[in-house]
């Protein structure tokens, strides 16, 4: 029979909306719905839409929302509009309504209809994974980590990753979430914190006083109570600026490594975030297109049912690379592509800015200083490999 001869094949999904991609929050904020388009050309441009299923997603309804986010909630978001006139002096600071509102979570025509189609595409996702139609999904215009219950932060509102997850959860009795986002995936964190079906790992800037949102520290891991089954299921770990794709790989290995031998999970969901590279306008970190990709690399090998999205990215012709590299990683055509872009890829402007021949893989920006010492890394793997310890699947 044929499926003797062959090794299985496996099949990739991409979940996307180009309906979402046209939002604006605002001239000035760093979050730029576009870079899912400039993503999204690059990766056509490559042909790479023809070694996938492609499906344009709907919006996610009330109700499925409703999973994971307050109906009052739901409700305010579904009807505040942005404000005609721009705000006065006086009215500088008003009480924001569910964070609502402010400079990080501007109110903007078509606000809801955003984020149910963010929704939408990671909850398609998973629901091609549930039904095993796909072996990976991929959803870029998902992985909003910093969404609460009741609650927006972050440039995010729902969280579609909770609400993707929550279904996974209907299949799969254990699931692993991943953050390589620069910023701490604490919306995820804590909507799955007293369960002992989710583990969570974020890897992260971390300075409580200076870089957002402030947490996850190498010591919180989950309910400090040890009867609460969600006890160790939280694993943090907190970086300086300018880490490299050595130690980077170095870490992600080890402790993915023994957390999927430990944890066993029967599914992985991965934040791709790509503020995490060297050069994002609000990253602090130096991992180069390589090195973010070897991340989804090592998942993939895992050879369990994955699910990439999105996330963070500020610097969108950065964003656009590597989500393209991640793509092509997924399919497996990562060593077979062009290393030069693409002639006819609609936006080459943008890629020009780095230099007249510009490259998938070569990012610009000035290298940060590493204020990562090897010593402070061991003791992060140490800590980790103790804390699973107390976790078996
Ligand atoms: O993980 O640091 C903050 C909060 C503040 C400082 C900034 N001001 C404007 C608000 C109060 C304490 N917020 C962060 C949020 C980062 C969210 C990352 C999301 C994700 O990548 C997932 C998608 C922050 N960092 C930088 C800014 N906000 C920021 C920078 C520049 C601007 C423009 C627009 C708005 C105001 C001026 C803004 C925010
Ligand atoms: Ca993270
Ligand atoms: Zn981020």
């Amino acid at each position: 029979e044929a499926s003797i001869m062959r090794p299985k094949g496996y099949t990739v999904s991409f979940h996307c909306n180009p309906d979402m991609e046209k939002h604006h929050f605002g001239m000035t904020h760093p979050m730029k719905p576009w870079r899912l388009t400039l993503s999204k050309s690059l990766i056509y441009s490559y042909g790479m839409s023809f070694a996938m299923d492609n499906y344009v997603s709907r919006a996610a309804t009330y109700e499925e929302l409703a999973d994971f986010h307050s109906t009052d909630y739901l409700d305010f978001l579904g009807t505040v509009l942005p404000e005609p006139v721009p705000r006065d002096l006086e009215n500088q600071n008003p009480d924001l309504k569910f964070n609502l509102g402010g400079s990080d979570c501007p109110l903007f025509e078509g606000l809801y209809d955003y984020c149910s189609m963010s929704a939408g595409g990671a909850l398609d996702a998973a629901r091609k994974i549930c039904s095993k139609q796909s072996d990976i999904a991929i959803a870029w215009g998902g992985g909003l980590h910093h969404a609460k219950k009741a609650e927006a932060s972050g440039f995010c509102y729902i969280n579609d990753i909770v609400i993707a997850i929550l279904q996974l959860l209907r299949f799969h009795p254990r699931v692993l979430y991943i953050d390589i986002d620069v910023h701490h995936g604490d919306g995820v964190e804590e909507a799955f914190f007293s369960t002992d079906r989710v583990m969570t790992v974020s890897f992260h800037k971390y300075d409580p006083n200076n870089f957002f949102p402030g947490t996850g520290a190498l010591d919180d891991n989950g309910p400090k109570n040890e009867h609460n089954s969600g006890a160790h299921h939280a694993v943090n770990v907190p970086l300086q600026d300018g880490i490299t794709d050595e130690q980077y790989d170095m870490l992600y290995n080890t402790i993915i490594g023994r957390i999927v031998e430990k944890f066993r999970p029967s599914a992985i969901a991965l934040q791709c975030g790509a503020d995490s590279l060297a050069g994002d306008r609000l990253g602090r970190f130096n991992l180069q297109v390589q090195g973010h990709g070897a991340c989804v690399e090592f998942c993939k090998r895992m050879n369990l049912p994955l699910i990439l999205f999105g996330g963070g990215g500020y610097t969108p012709r950065n964003v656009a690379r590597a989500w393209t590299y991640e793509t092509s990683i997924a399919i497996g055509c990562q060593d077979k592509i062009n290393p030069i872009l693409p002639q006819h890829t609609p936006w080459r402007d943008q890629f020009r800015q780095d230099t007249l021949f510009p490259t998938l893989e070569q990012i610009l920006g000035e290298p940060r200083l590493n204020k990562n010492p090897p010593k402070r890394l061991q003791e992060i793997v140490q800590h980790v490999t103790e804390q699973l310890r107390f976790v078996q699947a």
